[in-house]
């Protein structure tokens, strides 16, 4: 499907420099920083710059640079946050709501990082 970006979303603000945002990791393609309202004690957004909607469009349309930037990034804020899974009480839930079924707030495309106690099954 054909996408049509909003230029005005929250997190296209955030890019412009326009509101402001706890950065944790910011890469050449991607930016990852706190969400407002957690979730976890850990809960970061990482987001690609670039102006995709979801992560279909993302990967429909996205270079591979920045396909394989934000990939990375998600990994590296996971490492900047001691999350890697396989220590002892760590481990991590990766979300990205895409559409009205996947309740996605914001048309940019987001992945969630959940971290920081047991989650619980996803049981919806
Ligand atoms: O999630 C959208 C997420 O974006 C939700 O968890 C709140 C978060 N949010 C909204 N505005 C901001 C700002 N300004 N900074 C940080 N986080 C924010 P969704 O998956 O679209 O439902």
């Amino acid at each position: 499907m054909a996408y049509s970006y909003d230029d005005q979303n929250i997190f296209a603000r955030i890019l412009r420099g326009e509101i402001p945002n706890r950065t944790v990791l910011e890469t050449e393609h991607s930016l990852a920083f706190e969400d407002i309202a957690p979730q976890a004690p850990v809960h970061v957004l990482v987001i690609p710059k670039g102006k995709y909607v979801t992560y279909d469009h993302f990967a429909q349309a996205a270079t591979e640079a920045e396909i394989v930037d934000f990939t990375r990034a998600v990994r590296a804020v996971c490492e900047k946050l001691g999350l890697e899974p396989g220590a002892e009480g760590t481990g991590y839930r990766l979300i990205s709501n895409s559409g009205g079924h996947g309740m996605q707030e914001v048309p940019h495309l987001h992945v969630h990082i959940l971290a920081g106690r047991p989650l619980g099954r996803m049981v919806m």
